[in-house]
């Protein structure tokens, strides 16, 4: 860990400028960067010479699919994973023997500060696979001393069979997954909050302090937040401490942010905007101002730890539903859901045109023996009620309509939160 603040930037420069000359020596498309702005690596003395350079974007990514901006041969690679999209071509990205260490170094980090010690067990349901959150996990958690339950994703009933007889300490998995587990050990007649269970590290998707107060309170554990990205390395980017609870620490030796504004400039700490990383150790494929579309806001250290922190992501700039003119996002409407009395935590948007207009519906389901699951009055206040706070809160009109207990779609990973049935 650095010590006060000059050392970390004063470390991170020159990580930047090792970064910049590797990759000046290896990667064509950030060589035509650099060249473009006439620098060159040693040109870069301040955090401010890093603004000078172009944002890299997805499809930046996706144009040099599969290997075109890897920094090292072939040969060095020792892993590779691929982002989360469902269409278009995927993002691969590689890792060498060095970055999987660095990797496992940072998640084990992320572990510690949600509390989590060696000897734990840890139980991981984040899916094994391409997708970075199992296998991140798994090798952060067995770095820093833990017992590993490889559980992945899916096959619910035995997750929870699993949770009660190997007693693990720490879950590490979605939001949303979570609550199907919560919800399966309702099913089987079991309490979640006389397990074993104390901490849980929920990331991979944009979740609320209302869900973590839902979560903490059903599943009598501490909720925390983790964040990352393949294309900056996998979970372990940012974790909230579990001391502070009020942001996640960005493992800024690892990985410099900034924010910037929809024009692209970089706007001061504090203020909201989208997230950019810049990779500072990374051999295989190294980012350099990477666009995340994650929205946020960086904030200082805190007591846990000098590095800068991120307040919780509010969305993604790409799940943003512009509603007649307004912006909404899955999570303002999570925020309110989960304070309308009588109803579960599983909601779904679906945005339709039935003429010209958009129109948003909120699809929630009434929580089960509650009275809005058995009468159609309570229900409709319910519904009335979603819509008042929306009016009021977000200030635009939108449907809201009470399902079934056990209607809709549930999470075994990310949550799709918007079902877009717009035909144009
Ligand atoms: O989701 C890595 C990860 C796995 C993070 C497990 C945390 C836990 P991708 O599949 O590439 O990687 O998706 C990255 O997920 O840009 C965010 O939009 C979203 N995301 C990740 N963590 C959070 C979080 C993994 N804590 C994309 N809050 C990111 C909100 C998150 N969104």
């Amino acid at each position: 860990m650095p010590g006060g603040p000059e050392e970390l930037r004063a470390r991170q420069i020159v990580r930047l400028r090792a970064t910049l000359r590797h990759v000046y020596a290896n990667v064509p498309f950030y060589r035509d960067m650099l060249d473009a702005v006439g620098l060159q690596p040693d040109d870069f003395h301040d955090f401010s010479d890093l603004a000078k350079l172009p944002l890299t974007s997805k499809d930046d990514l996706r144009a040099n699919y599969a290997f075109g901006l890897l920094a090292v041969d072939e040969d060095q690679i020792a892993r590779i994973h691929a982002s989360s999209g469902t269409t278009g071509t995927p993002v691969v990205v590689a890792y060498t023997k060095y970055d999987l260490d660095i990797w496992a170094s940072v998640v084990a980090r992320s572990i510690r500060a949600a509390g989590g010690r060696p000897g734990d067990t840890v139980h991981i349901a984040y899916g094994y696979g391409l997708f970075t959150g199992g296998l991140g996990a798994h090798y952060g958690a067995e770095r820093l001393g833990c017992t590993v339950i490889p559980a992945s994703g899916g096959v619910t009933a035995r997750q929870v069979q699993l949770i009660n007889d190997l007693r693990p300490e720490i879950i590490m998995v979605t939001p949303t997954y979570m609550l199907t587990l919560l919800d399966e050990f309702e099913r089987q007649g079991l309490d979640a909050a006389e397990s074993s269970l104390r901490i849980g590290i929920f990331g991979a998707e944009p979740w609320t302090e209302a869900m973590r107060r839902e979560i903490e309170q059903r599943g009598g554990l501490t909720a925390v937040d983790i964040y990352g990205l393949s294309e900056v390395i996998g979970p372990g980017v940012a974790q909230e401490s579990a001391t502070t609870k009020d942001g996640l620490h960005i493992w800024e030796d690892h990985f410099y942010p900034e924010i910037v504004g929809p024009d692209g400039a970089v706007l001061p700490d504090g203020q909201p905007g989208e997230l950019v990383l810049t990779t500072l150790t990374k051999e295989a494929m190294p980012v350099i101002r990477y666009r995340t579309r994650d929205m946020t806001r960086l904030l200082p250290g805190s007591s846990y730890a000098p590095f800068r922190r991120m307040a919780r992501i509010s969305g993604r700039s790409d799940d943003m539903i512009i509603l007649r003119g307004v912006n909404v996002f899955p999570t303002q409407i999570e925020e309110i859901v989960l304070r309308v009395p009588g109803l579960a935590p599983h909601f779904q948007l679906l945005l339709t045109r039935p003429e010209q207009l958009d129109e948003l519906t909120v699809l929630v389901e009434a929580a089960p023996g509650s009275a809005e699951a058995r009468e159609a009055g309570a229900r409709d206040a319910a519904a009335a009620e979603i819509v008042r706070v929306v009016k009021d809160s977000i200030g635009v009109t939108v449907q809201a309509k009470v399902v079934d207990p056990g209607t809709l779609e549930r999470s075994t990973g990310k949550m799709r939160r918007v079902i877009d049935e717009r035909s144009t």
